[in-house]
């Protein structure tokens, strides 16, 4: 990806469910964004900035290593990549959208009875980190399976007992037979920059954009 070295460079998701509402969010803090669809990167017309489109999962890695001074991504997401290491990233706000809570689901019928049903049993999630440290810092025994999507499935398939995942209106977990019984992390978008040092005309640019942002989110307030 060829990068512009004075201009500022934001990472959103391309197409997903954060994608509408982050170019929202900038658009209102008076970004004009060049349009055109399916492309991996917008000029923005009236500010020194690009936006780059990319996979969620994406964004932790490009604000980390400072290819992007700022990203939108999950709050899931974000935590599943910093666990255990010492990533150059800085949470700067929480922007009110995006809102799910990644928890742990029991088949209905299953008599759960608190925490210690879990102990020596199988969970499957593509969050392996994150529940791995739930497992652990409530002294739980369990191994974590990790799949990389349908993970609703893996009780039926008797890959695990429980999944860890996502949850929003709980829907799928009862479309799937299974129920939420704990919560492993409450989640929504963030606002994330890189603690990479930044070129002195970019802090500026910087700190322009993150008071009109900031400014924005006020007023939401
Ligand atoms: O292609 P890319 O990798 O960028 O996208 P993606 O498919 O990985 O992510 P996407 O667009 O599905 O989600 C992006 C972010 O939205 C997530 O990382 C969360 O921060 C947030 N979010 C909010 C959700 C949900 N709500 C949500 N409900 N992400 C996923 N889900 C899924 C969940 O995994 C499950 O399959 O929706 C299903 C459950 O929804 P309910 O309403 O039935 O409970
Ligand atoms: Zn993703």
């Amino acid at each position: 990806m060829i990068t512009d070295t004075n201009r500022l460079h934001i990472a959103i998701q391309k197409s997903g469910r954060l994608s509408d509402r982050s170019r929202e969010l900038l658009e209102h803090a008076g970004l004009r964004i060049q349009t055109g669809k399916n492309r991996l990167s917008a000029r923005v017309e009236n500010f020194a900035a690009d936006l780059m489109f990319v996979r969620d999962d994406d964004i932790p890695t490009f604000v980390a290593d400072g290819i992007c001074e700022l990203g939108i991504v999950g709050l899931n997401v974000l935590e599943e990549f910093t666990l255990g290491q010492d990533a150059a990233l800085e949470v700067l706000a929480e922007l009110g959208f995006g809102r799910c809570a990644l928890k742990i689901a029991a088949p209905e019928q299953f008599d759960y009875q608190g925490l210690k049903s879990l102990d020596g049993a199988r969970i499957a999630t593509t969050y392996p980190n994150l529940t791995k440290r739930y497992l652990q810092q409530n002294g739980i025994n369990a191994s974590v399976v990790k799949m990389s999507g349908a993970v609703e499935l893996a009780p039926r398939l008797k890959i695990a007992q429980f999944v860890c995942d996502l949850v929003s209106t709980g829907d799928t977990l009862a479309a799937n037979g299974l129920r939420p019984v704990e919560t492993v992390l409450e989640s929504e978008a963030v606002l994330v920059r890189t603690t990479k040092p930044v070129s002195g005309d970019k802090t500026v640019l910087l700190d322009a954009l993150l008071k009109r942002i900031q400014g924005v989110l006020a007023t939401k307030e």
